[in-house]
């Protein structure tokens, strides 16, 4: 197979608009695929790399990691997919084999970690550049390209009658805030919850919290405009702090005796990390940090709050296993235990694609989908 043209966002520089641009897009080598991306949503993550906030962030790169795709081709050796398949590309991939894989304890396989944070394939080297110049992957999917390759095992293999449009939401954000409930949480019936943060994330936590049959769901953000999708999603109480003269923090306490036994930060906020540790119950309550911060930035509370009995913890990708527990997650989509259309405030080319960071940093999107 020959090199490809393909059309692609470029981010050349942090804190610059994304660049349209035609790219030239190396065959996948062995153990990589070829894939067209159909769709990609635009996460908060995307924008907090562009802004230059992440200590991992490498340009020029192609940014995108929420996509929805079809093999175009494969590279020697790959015996796990084939062209026509239907796919979403992982940033959290699953080898199978590595230690953290093994463990059973955790989603966070090594095998590739250290090149892809390099922005490169697992070989040390690009597929993309341009003019010769190589142009660096982003999160090992780099899905705002209409084609990309990817590591074999950062693909998951999914059923052809989901369309790739909505289900690309499942490449990160519905995932991660339905799995953080499941998996790291695992809140149980009754259980109490609070949300601090109504985007993408925070209210598919919502969707999982309903799903566990949590007794009281507590939405807190300080774009009121969140709350309508959060009630209907199934928030019982819709919080904004600035109503407030004292911390969050006490105004759940107060709300729920004590606190609540779950909660979670949906932002990147480290204040607001805080608040959602120490807004828990005594005890028992534990927090999970999802919100990703910017570098040197650090959390603090009292240890006094550990030691009386509330835990910290933290969660990627939902803690789900990507290749073998994704899939059910797009078909319980398509069995209808829960809807993706909600979530998708907008659609647009990818020539549009700066016009969805935009709508995210004025509040006005829950999800931008680019259709290529
Ligand atoms: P988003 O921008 O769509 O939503 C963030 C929400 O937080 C907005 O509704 C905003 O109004 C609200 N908010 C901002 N400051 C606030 C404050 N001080 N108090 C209350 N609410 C506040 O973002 P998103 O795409 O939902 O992502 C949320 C966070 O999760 C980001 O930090 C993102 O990087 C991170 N993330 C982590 C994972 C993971 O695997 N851990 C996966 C996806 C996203
Ligand atoms: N590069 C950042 C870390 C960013 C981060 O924490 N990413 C999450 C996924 S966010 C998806 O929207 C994650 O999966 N982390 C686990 C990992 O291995 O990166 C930094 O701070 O260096
Ligand atoms: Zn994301
Ligand atoms: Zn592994």
């Amino acid at each position: 197979m020959e090199m490809i043209k393909t059309r692609a966002a470029v981010a050349w520089a942090p804190g610059e608009p994304l660049s349209i641009e035609e790219v030239d897009l190396m065959p996948p080598q062995k153990g990589e695929v070829l894939v067209r991306i159909v769709a990609t949503g635009v996460c908060h993550t995307d924008a907090y790399t562009l802004s230059g906030a992440d200590p991992e962030g490498i340009f020029p790169a192609i940014l995108g990691h929420e996509g929805g795709g079809i093999v175009e081709a494969v590279g020697e050796g790959v015996t796990s997919v084939e062209v026509g398949d239907h796919v979403i590309p992982l940033y959290t991939p699953e080898c199978g084999e590595c230690k953290f894989c093994k463990s059973g304890k955790t989603n966070l396989c090594q095998a590739i970690r250290s090149t892809q944070g390099q922005g490169l394939m697992p070989d040390g080297t690009t597929r993309f550049s341009k003019d010769g110049k190589p142009i660096y992957h982003y999160m090992g999917t780099s899905t705002f390209a209409e084609h990309t390759v990817v590591p074999e095992i950062a693909l998951a293999k999914i059923s052809k009658d989901a369309p790739l449009e909505e289900v690309c939401l499942l490449g990160c954000g519905v995932t991660t805030g339905m799995g953080a409930v499941k998996n790291t949480a695992k809140v149980q019936e009754g259980d109490t919850v609070a949300v601090f943060g109504l985007g993408g994330i925070g209210l598919s936590v919502i969707i999982g919290a309903v799903m566990a049959k949590a007794s009281r769901i507590i939405a807190i953000d300080i774009n009121e405009s969140k709350f309508d999708i959060a009630r209907q999603l199934g928030a019982t109480d819709c919080v904004n702090p600035n109503d407030y003269d004292k911390p969050i923090q006490e105004v759940i306490v107060d709300m729920t005796d004590g606190g609540v036994d779950f909660s979670f930060e949906c932002i990147g906020n480290v204040k607001v990390m805080r608040s959602a540790l120490e807004c828990c119950h005594k005890g028992w309550g534990e927090s999970v940090i999802i919100g990703v911060a910017g570098a040197g930035e650090e959390i603090a509370t009292r240890p006094f709050q550990l030691v009386t009995g509330r835990v910290w913890r933290g969660s990627a990708f939902g803690g789900v296993k990507g290749r073998t527990q994704l899939p059910d997650y797009v078909q319980r989509y398509l069995n209808g235990e829960f809807e993706l259309s909600t979530f998708i405030t907008h659609t647009m080319g990818l020539n549009d694609i700066n016009k969805a960071f935009e709508l995210m940093h004025e509040g006005k999107s829950i999800r931008s989908v680019i259709h290529f």
